[in-house]
């Protein structure tokens, strides 16, 4: 197994298995400190470097294995130590998920991510899961899972079945993810990452704010994904989406600026990436969305749900887009 690369802290600590930190947590904080518009003009400009500034892409999310997973994940709707009334169901029918997948690519979509309530795949999973891979591969979409933590061997198979992108987000950092999760580690996370990188897998990899972490931690979460060596290619960033039930469902909203410069942030170290206006633009006015395509979102999960929760309207989404000129690819 080859160890993901990671580190948020100072350039000066040994990094074993690492190229040089690329991003210390202080500098992604002095980012965060910025006045907005120059933040923002430095996001949009590094942005234009790299992509078309009115390019968006759009993935759809299909949740293909619901609820009753063992993590006690403080934000998840589906971990069966919370009460969010979530039914654990079983894993979808090939058709079934062939019949969304198809339904997507008609819409617009050009990759298809299928998520299952998983600590991580068993061996007997694996089967139905390449399967699907194969033939939402087959339409001709790019294909994404997000299954959990995997066992050796695991990467592999999912590569062999023409898997593009596996997502496992850090979902926040080292410091502050006790608070959040006791059943696994962030480490454990970033060596599935690792696993996922060197089957030659690309990686979609995020976090969630919004849980009453400081922007301290925020920094040290983007400081971690940009050292990822290399980064992800694929960056959501969630807004957390509050579930009744769960232990995070009565958190303070996050100042919609201050998620506009998480955004930024990433944008401005992670230069090459698609940074993913991901979970709670559902509740974001076009307004604030705007903001985040300024401060270098190019990407969205495009859909009336997202796996458990609901997402912006798809009817609402073109609207926007026609609004501010900007083309789905
Ligand atoms: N079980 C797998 C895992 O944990 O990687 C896959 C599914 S899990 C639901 C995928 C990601 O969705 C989490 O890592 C988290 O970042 C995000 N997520 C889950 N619930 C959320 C919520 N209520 N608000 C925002 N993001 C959420
Ligand atoms: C990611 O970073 N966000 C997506 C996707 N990857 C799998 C999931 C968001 C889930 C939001 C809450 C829900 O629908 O249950
Ligand atoms: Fe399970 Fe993933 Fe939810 Fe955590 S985030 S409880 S691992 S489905």
């Amino acid at each position: 197994m080859t160890p993901a690369t990671i580190s948020g802290s100072t350039h000066s600590s040994p990094q074993p298995h690492t190229s040089p930190v690329r991003w210390t947590t202080a500098e992604v904080a002095a980012l965060y400190e910025m006045p907005f518009i120059d933040l923002l003009w430095r996001a949009q400009a590094i942005h234009r470097r790299h992509f078309d500034a009115n390019e968006v892409q759009r993935s759809t999310l299909l949740s293909v294995k619901t609820g009753g997973c063992s993590e006690d994940c403080g934000y998840c709707s589906q971990s069966s130590r919370h009460s969010s009334g979530m039914e654990r169901e079983k894993l979808l029918p090939l058709p079934e998920v062939l019949a969304a997948a198809q339904a997507a690519r008609d819409k617009g979509a050009t990759r298809f991510c299928m998520g299952a309530a998983w600590r991580g795949p068993k061996d007997r999973d694996m089967g139905p899961v390449l399967d699907m891979i194969k033939a939402v591969k087959g339409l001709g979409l790019e294909t994404c899972v997000t299954l959990g933590m995997l066992k050796p061997g695991q990467a592999e198979q999912l590569k062999e079945a023409g898997l593009d992108y596996y997502n496992h987000n850090l979902d926040t950092d080292a410091e502050f993810y006790g608070q959040v999760i006791t059943t696994h580690t962030q480490q454990n996370r970033i060596d599935t990452i690792g696993d996922v990188r060197a089957a030659g897998i690309k990686v979609c990899s995020g976090g969630i704010v919004g849980m009453g972490e400081s922007r301290q931690n925020r920094a040290a979460l983007i400081a971690q994904l940009a050292n990822l060596d290399p980064a992800p290619e694929s960056v959501p960033i969630n807004n957390l989406v509050p579930i009744p039930g769960t232990p995070m469902a009565a958190k303070e909203r996050l100042d919609h600026f201050e998620f506009v410069r998480t955004i930024a942030c990433a944008r401005i170290t992670m230069p090459t990436s698609y940074v993913r206006l991901s979970a709670g633009r559902e509740s974001m006015s076009e307004e604030l969305q705007a903001l985040c395509f300024i401060a270098g979102a190019n990407s969205i999960f495009y859909g009336e749900k997202l796996l458990t929760s609901d997402n912006a309207d798809a009817e609402r989404d073109d609207a926007l887009f026609a609004k501010l000129g900007l083309r789905a690819v």
